[in-house]
């Protein structure tokens, strides 16, 4: 069967269905009914739970890395259990930790934004309230995780962040020049990472300074490679059309992202008026060669290449109308574009993508196989047998299908490369598979992100969770263990060996989070492990103490009405799970403070009287009596 003869064939499916209702259903109101799709209620069963039984006590088998939409945080999520281990916040604000709040977090929450932006600010605020978070990937050497980072992007405010794992916090985030709105994001998988490439979604003037307003000719979207060790834009090249998703290779020679809007108009009926867009290939190798040569422009402080159509550093590869996911499969070889408007999948072999550059060989050759699955492709995940389960948002069902048979497929023979399908509830975006997206990828664990939970838990309201599906892949038939509410909307995961995930318990003395207020101690003269002191300089006012369960070492201080007031904590406790806080009550002022970690505050003292400091972070028998007095004599 030829490209073309399959790609009628998917054609007449969906002009069948009809585009405007596969469109409407998609964005519309259709998705809560599940227009067209026969969705029935799956049985509640039991029988098949025992796999992801995790008793008390008992510890999961895999870290699950979870990102959280709209709420802008990173979850920890035990697999299988599905037990919700831990937040992470990076672009929210978080009352426990006083993320957002604490002189630790604004630091990174302002290092790395564009100047325009922390100008902007600094005359609004302090930082971005919001983010959403959709991509969350760990750093990779040779092809599998490392267990050093993990990287997320923030569509709300063009950011990309990264988090430590060995102690599961943000240490750094970057506004990504240049770009309107990050979305798809994935790390260099070989031979490490590395870059971490990163979509600018949506189309804007470049610079995005007035010119142009209403002339989306002249807009643009831009791909970036950031350098993941230390933070900055390495390079960045144009592009024709938008760019939704992407992954990377297993050679270290590839990136590939989706396009959808090749059209490059600016509402839906635009968006979606043509049958084809496009993948983007880049080729690494010679766009840092470029970048080396100088052949790029500077633009805003980084390398810019033209990558639009023609470009020697891109290929674009015909795509069925609006493809979404982009899934490297841990073969090596293989690339699945999923659909998205079309029911289709297309797979691209990497080995083919050469002869694109070299000897501009026709893209539609880097085709090898392009399965029908069903209605809605969004994303695919895969085992360690060569079979991969895609997402069909319309159809509310994961196909399980076989890599192989879709490439004989393709080539005329008759093989049914869909093995299986599993009804989830309701409507998939993305999902992903045990070790999945690496080269160790095992086969063991599904999970479904559904958008929509529906019936499936007690009526919260209006606005209901999310369902994540747990389902087991070890057989040949998929199995449904586990419903898992969650809150805005997650809308990626991973799922990582415990074995590769060793975070500390303790922080250590010399942990560069806390390095600056370590360096205004020893300015002040004050050794933050012993001393307790009060430091006036004009209207600023440092407090230093530190605190052993279930005390803080300073008891009182006194400061004057309109003081800036810093107070610094020092955990001294050594312990596993000991983690102090400070309140500063009726100041909207609070922190956590791990245990060897220091943690400091800044406010304006100006409420005359007495203000009870508290530890906020049960430690201890005596934890209510943990606390001290602010006194704050009027002005
Ligand atoms: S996207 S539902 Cu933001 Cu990852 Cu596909
Ligand atoms: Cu220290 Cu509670």
């Amino acid at each position: 069967m030829t490209t073309s003869k399959k790609r009628s064939d998917a054609m007449t499916r969906r002009e069948m269905l009809g585009r405007s209702a596969t469109v409407t259903a998609l964005t519309g109101a259709g998705v809560i009914s599940g227009v067209g799709t026969g969705v029935a209620l799956a049985p509640r069963s039991a029988s098949a739970a025992s796999a992801a039984t995790v008793g008390p006590g008992d510890l999961d088998e895999y870290y699950g890395f979870w990102s959280s939409g709209q709420t802008g945080e990173v979850r920890i999520v035990g697999v299988p259990s599905m037990r919700e281990l831990m937040r992470i916040p990076v672009f929210n604000r978080c009352s426990a930790t006083g993320w957002g709040q604490t002189n630790e977090s604004l630091k990174v929450l302002r290092d790395g934004m564009l100047p325009e932006t922390k100008a902007y600010l600094e005359s609004r605020g302090r930082t971005w309230m919001n983010g959403d978070a959709h991509h969350p990937h760990m750093s990779f050497t040779d092809g599998t995780y490392d267990g050093r980072y993990l990287f997320i992007n923030d569509k709300a405010n063009t950011r990309v962040a990264r988090i430590r794992c060995d102690v599961m916090k943000c240490d750094k985030m970057i506004e990504i020049p240049n770009a309107a709105d990050i979305h798809g994001l994935r790390p260099q998988k070989f031979p490490r990472t590395g870059y971490i490439f990163a979509n600018g979604e949506h189309r804007i003037p470049i610079p995005n300074d007035g010119r142009d307003l209403d002339d989306p000719s002249k807009y643009d979207a831009i791909f970036t490679a950031i350098d993941g060790d230390k933070m900055e834009v390495a390079w960045q090249v144009l592009v024709d059309g938008n760019l939704d998703n992407c992954d990377a290779d297993y050679q270290g020679l590839y990136a590939v992202s989706t396009c959808y809007n090749g059209e490059e108009g600016v509402n839906l009926a635009q968006m979606t008026a043509n049958e084809q867009d496009w993948a983007v290939v880049f080729d690494i190798k010679r766009i840092e060669a470029a970048v080396k040569a100088g052949k790029a422009k500077m633009m805003a402080g980084v390398p810019v290449l033209d990558g639009h159509k023609g470009s020697p550093y891109t290929r674009y590869i015909p795509i069925s109308n609006s493809p979404h996911g982009c899934n490297t499969a841990p073969d090596g070889k293989h690339i699945v574009i999923n659909g998205k408007l079309s029911p289709t999948v297309s797979v691209i072999d990497v080995t083919k993508l050469p002869a694109l550059f070299d000897n501009d060989a026709d893209p539609r050759s880097a085709i090898v196989a392009e399965p029908e699955l069903g209605l809605g492709p969004l994303h695919t995940a895969f085992d360690d047998k060569g079979n991969c389960y895609t997402t069909l948002f319309l159809d509310s069902q994961v196909a399980k299908w076989n890599l192989d048979k879709a490439v004989r497929a393709f080539k005329g023979e008759k093989v049914d490369p869909i093995l299986d399908k599993i009804d989830v509830q309701y409507q998939p975006g993305h999902n992903h598979t045990s070790m999945g997206e690496t080269k160790e990828a095992d086969g063991k664990w599904l999970v479904s992100l559904n958008k929509f939970s529906k019936d499936r838990f007690l009526n919260t309201g209006p606005l209901k969770p999310e369902n994540e599906q747990l389902i087991d892949i070890t057989g040949d038939k998929m199995k449904l263990v586990h419903d898992g509410p969650t809150f805005a909307e997650p809308h990626d995961c991973i799922i990582v060996r415990a074995d590769i995930v060793n975070p500390a318990s303790v922080y250590t003395r010399d942990d560069p989070i806390f390095a600056e207020a370590v360096a205004q101690a020893k300015k002040d003269g004050v050794t933050l492990e012993s001393g307790s002191k009060v430091i006036r300089d004009g209207n600023k006012v440092r407090v230093y103490m530190y605190s052993v369960a279930p005390t803080f070492s300073m008891e009182k201080f006194t400061v004057k009405q309109g003081n800036e007031v810093t107070i610094y904590v020092t955990n001294l406790d050594q312990v596993d799970d000991l983690t102090h806080g400070l309140t500063m009550a009726n100041h909207g002022v609070c922190m956590e403070v791990g245990p060897q970690a220091t943690a400091s505050v800044t406010f304006v003292a100006d409420r005359p009287g007495v203000h009870w400091y508290y530890c906020q972070w049960f430690c201890h028998a005596l934890h209510m009596e943990m606390r001290g007095r602010m006194l704050v004599e009027a002005a």
